[in-house]
């Protein structure tokens, strides 16, 4: 007897619909993409069928453990949670608040129950150190939206299904399956757009497998981007291809645009960029005098030295050239459970900063390259005690070394996590929360980037076991002895799915908005296959969350950087550096069967030619004498590693390419298949000084490397 469950893939954000058959034992026979999903029409990847090896990993903890002379033992729950309690209180009240640092990971934002509940503990230390996987990541892009929208979570959506053109700068989505934007089958989607005439664009230092795809494939070098986004705008505002007529009325600061894009000429740009001036203006000119196109960047211009810029660049191509808000260009989308609606977290900047680099808060967070040193500076505001939870830094984080050791240095650690691995080792104690099957799905933060209006809820395939804890419960169990501790009254949360039928009751299609949907969480229930809620529509002015209602289109804080590029990118000691400099630049890449440094315990994913591998062009390799398969030696400021090289046309000149998540073959670590594919981490020689001036973000791509062969 077998049964069929229905539920979203919460392991990227592509959040494909999945068609799970159990047996009557209880154990999973097939896991198939979902034809009924209206979203994803059965698109299903690799990730999606190792759903059933994360539930069956014999490495994936159970219950609590607890580090005893170097060696974990198991706990009873009672046990681990008072004991978290009392190290936590304890640390607080003898240094401070401040003394309790944490930072919260990805799986975060794919576990409903973790975006409700997650900080509800931590938010009772009101400390100053949490970090999280944003400031490694998407940053710059909330931060735009904060400054350019009134809200974080404003995010320009590209309208794929419905554009001719779309400029994608920095992100492969053929790997990625989408970022910032989710979009189940990507492939699917492109070649729609091709077969009714459009056209992909992608601009990326490697030919990546988006770029072997696309109409059009340009090299730029890492970190240039800005200059040639500038030189863009120079473009648009010279040739008078601006027609941003249907905003105008809502637009501010337009006016000292062309003024501060001037430096920037195509001509000028040309020589950092490696674009030259003609195919500069032919793909500006193909853009800007298409009604329905849209350039979106992602990770390439996200996490490099002029990220803010970069994505306020971008933001406004689409805006100046009258993109923003029209189907077929970057559109906001209107999800069922409405996270950016009045009254809801727009996010703050600066209010705060750090202690010891004084860089600036987002959204009560601060900077994850400032992790390290808070935790070793001594002085008052020191951390003491890390929480991590569904995170590891340690290969995630730029100089992960740095933070391997500042970890070991702490009075205590608990991790919020499953498994045994690079960070959560240092731990004293783990908390595993139940399996990902075991708990209800519902995709907050993913519904708010989608291509289209969705919505579903799945329940949890298999019960939990006796015993076992959501990650929410922990998050909840944990406040409360905390709260006893401190002498507070605590009062217990409503739970994630009352939170979320409330949230769909009063939301855009809510029973209570009086829509004709009437969204329940007991209505959307009859919608397991997800419901689709239509195309994006316009929404412009009344969805800016701005006092004034305006688009601010020169923030200050973005406008003061602009010298910072001028002086970086277009200052001849740059070019000259570029030239003398017998050094690479290092930048990332994904893979479709892995997924940041969590899935490589699989052995359905991971089989087959090693991926770890460093991408060289073959005239940086001749010039080393090197061939694929020889090991090479990369150093950087922060340290070295030795790699493999695969020579490859597919990577620019002066480029190289490694994928991030590896460097599993460390003591201390219970990943057994992982540890097989080890590899090494790209992590341990990025660089936590190389950032985003402007948010802090740490600058992972485009670092200056040394690599040399090993005889
Ligand atoms: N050089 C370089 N570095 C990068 C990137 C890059 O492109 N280049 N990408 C960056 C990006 S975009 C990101 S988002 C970060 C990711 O960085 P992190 O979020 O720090 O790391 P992950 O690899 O996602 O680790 C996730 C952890 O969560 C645990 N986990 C998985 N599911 C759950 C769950 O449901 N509950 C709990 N409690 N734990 C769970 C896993 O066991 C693992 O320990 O890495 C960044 N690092
Ligand atoms: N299979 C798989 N899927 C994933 C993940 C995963 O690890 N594996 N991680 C998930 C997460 S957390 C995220 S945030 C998303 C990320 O999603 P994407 O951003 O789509 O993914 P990346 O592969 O990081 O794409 C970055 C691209 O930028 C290019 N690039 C690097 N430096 C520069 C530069 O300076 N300029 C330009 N123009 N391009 C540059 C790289 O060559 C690469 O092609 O993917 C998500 N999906
Ligand atoms: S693309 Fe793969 S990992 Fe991402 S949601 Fe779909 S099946 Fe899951
Ligand atoms: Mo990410």
């Amino acid at each position: 007897m077998e049964t069929t469950h229905y539920r979203a893939c919460h392991i990227c954000e592509a959040i494909c619909g999945l068609e799970i058959k159990t047996n009557a034992l209880g154990d999973i026979v097939a896991i198939k993409g979902d034809k009924n999903d209206p979203f994803s029409q059965g698109y299903i990847c690799p990730k999606g069928t190792a759903l059933q090896d994360i539930h069956q990993d014999p490495d994936r903890l159970r219950g609590p453990v607890k580090k005893v002379n170097g060696a974990w033992q198991s706990i009873s729950w009672q046990q681990a949670l008072d004991e978290v309690a009392d190290k936590l209180v304890a640390i607080a009240e003898q240094h401070g608040n401040n003394a309790i640092g944490s930072y919260t990971g990805n799986p975060a934002v794919h576990s409903y129950g973790l975006l409700t509940h997650g900080q509800n503990f931590l938010s009772l230390f009101r400390s100053r150190n949490r970090f999280s996987a944003t400031s490694v990541d998407q940053l710059p892009q909330q931060l735009t939206s904060l400054l350019m929208f009134g809200h974080q979570l404003l995010v320009p959506i590209p309208d794929i299904d419905r554009t001719q053109l779309m400029i994608i700068i920095g992100g492969n989505p053929m790997a990625s399956n989408g970022s910032m934007m989710t979009v189940p089958n990507f492939r699917g989607r492109i070649k729609a757009l091709q077969k009714r005439g459009g056209q992909l664009v992608v601009i990326d230092p490697r030919k990546s497998e988006t770029a072997q795809i696309a109409d059009q494939h340009l090299f730029v070098r890492p970190g240039s981007d800005a200059a040639m986004l500038l030189a863009m705008i120079n473009i648009v505002l010279n040739k008078g291809w601006q027609n941003s007529q249907p905003l105008d009325a809502h637009l501010k600061n337009t006016a000292e645009l062309a003024k501060l894009v001037a430096p920037f000429t195509p001509q000028a740009v040309a020589a950092i960029t490696g674009i030259d001036e003609p195919t500069l203006r032919e793909v500006t000119q193909k853009f800007a005098q298409e009604p329905k196109a849209v350039i979106y960047g992602r990770m390439g211009v996200s996490v490099q030295e002029f990220g803010t810029v970069c994505q306020w660049a971008i933001y406004l191509l689409n805006i100046l050239t009258g993109k923003l808000d029209q189907p077929g260009g970057a559109m906001f989308t209107l999800p069922a459970w409405d996270n950016a609606a009045p009254g809801t977290r727009a996010g703050g900047f600066a209010r705060w900063h750090s202690r010891v680099r004084q860089l600036p808060e987002f959204n009560g967070e601060l900077p994850s390259c400032t992790m390290a040193e808070e935790i070793t500076t001594p002085g008052d505001g020191q951390i003491k005690a890390m929480v991590t939870l569904a995170g590891n830094p340690v290969l995630s984080n730029a100089h992960g070394k740095a933070l391997d050791a500042a970890l070991d240095s702490l009075e205590f650690m608990v991790s919020i996590d499953y498994y045994i691995n690079e960070t959560t080792r240092h731990a004293d104690i783990i908390l595993p929360p139940s399996s990902p099957l075991e708990r209800n799905h519902y995709d907050i933060a993913f519904n708010s980037f989608a291509v289209r209006n969705v919505a579903r809820f799945n329940p949890a395939i298999f019960a939990k076991p006796e015993g076992a804890q959501h990650d929410w419960q922990i998050s909840e169990a944990l406040a409360e002895k905390i709260a006893q501790r401190l002498g507070r009254e605590y009062q217990a949360k409503p739970t994630p799915e009352q939170m979320l039928d409330y949230s769909l009751q009063h939301g855009p299609y809510g029973a209570k908005n009086n829509h004709p949907q009437a969204l329940s969480l007991a209505s959307l229930q009859e919608h397991p296959n997800n419901l689709d809620l239509g195309a994006l529509q316009s929404c412009l002015p009344e969805r800016l969350s701005s006092e004034d209602k305006k688009i601010d289109c020169a923030p200050q804080v973005v406008i003061a950087d602009l010298a910072r590029v001028e002086q970086h990118l277009l200052g001849d000691k740059h070019l000259q550096s570029q030239q003398n400099n017998k050094q690479l630049k290092l930048i990332s890449r994904r893979h479709v069967r892995s997924n940041n440094s969590w899935m490589h315990n699989y052995q359905r994913l991971v089989k087959g030619k090693d991926r770890s591998d460093l991408l060289i062009h073959p005239e940086d390799a001749n010039a080393r004498n090197l061939s694929s398969g020889d090991q090479v030696i990369l150093k950087s400021r922060t340290g070295s590693i030795q790699v493999p090289v695969t020579v490859s046309e597919e990577i620019m000149p002066g480029v190289i390419s490694l994928p991030h998540g590896y460097g599993h073959q460390r003591d201390g670590v219970s990943l057994t298949v992982a540890q097989t594919v080890a590899g090494q981490s790209i992590n341990d020689i990025t660089d936590n000084q190389l950032i985003d001036a402007v948010s802090g973000n740490t600058a992972l791509n485009s670092v200056w490397v040394s690599v040399e062969k090993i005889a």
